[in-house]
């Protein structure tokens, strides 16, 4: 995809992923400038010049200063691993009685969304299943795969959830923005990869309700 555009950051945990990539793009341009200052320093201030003919000390080490750009990185490496366990654990975390639960089972090559207390959304090649939410409120969503491992994707909200049989795994969507995400099967599964699209749509949770009562009387 070119020109590369910023992802729509569709859920609040995608949010705070994006806020986590921030702050490393931050800390990288901070050293970044730090470095690339103290070359041009060093390489204008001690240039050999015909009035500084002279060689500069040849001393070979400088113990507080070699002490200091050990600890330095050292310390912003483990203020970064703790920013971003604190940021994956909110993320990973599961709302107790999330009021929308879906069972999203993968298959080749096709998606079935199962919600709980709710309709049975089965795609097609033609018609790719679409997932409906409501804004602002948490979704838990449970991953399983009937044959390989596929990968359940949605680029915009930032988040990928491998789907492999036998087994179930576990994670909370909060849609914060209203629109039509793209999903896709994030790893490959064979010749009908490319097929398992699918959509999540999300709406008011007025609009969601009227979109539950109409399913149930498909
Ligand atoms: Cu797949």
């Amino acid at each position: 995809m070119y020109p590369p555009t910023w992802p729509a950051l569709g859920t609040t945990q995608s949010q705070a992923l994006a806020d986590d990539w921030k702050i490393f793009t931050y800390a990288a341009l901070a050293v970044a400038l730090l470095v690339w200052g103290l070359i041009a320093f060093a390489a204008l201030r001690f240039r050999r010049t015909a009035r500084n003919a002279q060689p500069r000390s040849q001393r070979d080490t400088n113990g507080p200063l070699e002490i200091a750009w050990t600890v330095a990185p050292l310390v912003l490496v483990i203020v970064l691993f703790g920013v971003t366990y604190h940021i994956e654990n909110d993320v990973e975390r599961l709302a107790p009685n999330a009021p929308v639960q879906i069972a999203v089972n993968a298959y080749r090559w096709g998606w079935t969304f199962r919600y709980l207390h709710g309709p049975t959304i089965n795609g097609n090649l033609n018609a790719p299943p679409e997932m409906v939410l409501p804004l602002g409120q948490t979704t838990e969503i449970t991953v399983s795969s009937s044959d390989v491992i596929h990968s359940f994707w949605i680029p915009d909200m930032l988040f990928k959830r491998d789907a492999i049989p036998g087994r179930v795994s576990s994670f909370d969507l909060t849609p914060s923005k209203p629109g039509t995400f793209l999903g896709r099967c994030g790893e490959f599964c064979g010749l009908g990869h490319a097929t398992m699209a699918f959509r999540v749509r999300i709406v008011s949770p007025s609009e969601y309700q009227h979109w539950l009562a109409y399913e149930a009387t498909q």
